[in-house]
């Protein structure tokens, strides 16, 4: 009889056990692909493209900080699943590299609850809990051991940097004294900026692919009277050469990060 009390209690302990035991949730893996255009067409650093008001313009390096991205859901409690913490989105490809520019960059991140989600969050720059720490707080090969500057103790969010034809000649000039560059970084608390793309992102157990495109043309919208001065929408990029400090350049650096906004479209 004691052996069958103690058998029925190991019984008892064990249907509840099964009982509690939580409902498996289903999850999948989820890729965010990164990749550049300028205005549909795939970028590539070198190539000579038209900048809005008519000049040449091409690039050499192109890159930019996320934190944060997350899928939002609408449901009643509003929650977001979190994908990425902090990643650097190096797309300075050259047209050697065609197929990697077209291929762009790919970040998979598993074990996502399934189900329906309404959007993505992502915030480009590095969020403020993050940018207080420095590229030696992190071992090689860490998205924040790179790309820091002292002057602003802030991560550089942004690169964005090439040659326009500024003196509008016909041909642009890459070195010496004359050299025709632009160089625009952008950096600080101040210029971190997040943005939900609202889209119906239905999550299978099989794979889920969402590609995340950046119009680079868009990254220079600017509809200030004092950065815009021919009224095209698009920042004078012969005058404005240049975003490297955090005081009177500030409102383009700003502008540029905000744009990131508009310049995303998520399929
Ligand atoms: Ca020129
Ligand atoms: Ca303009």
């Amino acid at each position: 009889m004691k052996y069958f009390t103690i058998l029925l209690l190991v019984c008892c302990f064990f249907i509840a056990g099964c009982d509690e035991e939580p409902e498996e949730q289903a999850v999948s893996g989820v890729s965010l692909n990164f990749t550049a255009n300028y205005d549909g067409e795939t970028f590539v650093t070198f190539k000579d493209y038209t900048y809005p008001d008519g000049r040449k313009i091409n690039f050499n390096n192109f890159g930019f900080f996320v934190s944060d991205i997350a899928l939002v859901s609408d449901d009643v409690t509003p929650t977001n699943t979190d994908l990425v913490e902090v990643d650097f989105i190096d797309l300075s490809y050259d047209e050697s590299q065609i197929t990697l520019a077209e291929t762009g960059k790919t970040v998979t991140i598993n074990d996502i609850p399934v189900g329906n989600y309404s959007g993505i969050k992502i915030g480009f720059g590095v969020k403020a809990d993050l940018n207080r720490s420095k590229p030696t707080d992190y071992g090689n090969g860490h998205p924040l051991s790179r790309h820091y500057w002292d002057g602003w103790t802030s991560y550089i969010f942004s690169m964005i940097e090439g040659y326009a034809d500024m003196d509008e000649d016909g041909t642009i000039v890459t070195g010496g004294m004359d050299t025709e560059s632009f160089t625009h970084h952008s950096g600080t608390n101040e210029v971190y900026h997040e943005v939900i793309v609202d889209k119906e992102i239905d999550l299978t157990d099989t794979g889920n692919q969402l590609s995340i495109k950046i119009n680079v043309r868009d990254l220079f919208r600017n509809n200030s009277p004092d950065r815009d001065l021919n009224g095209d929408g698009y920042l004078d990029i012969e005058s404005f050469r240049g975003t490297h400090s955090n005081n009177d350049q500030l409102d383009i650096a700003k502008t540029i990060m905000t744009n990131f906004g508009r310049a995303v479209t998520v399929e």
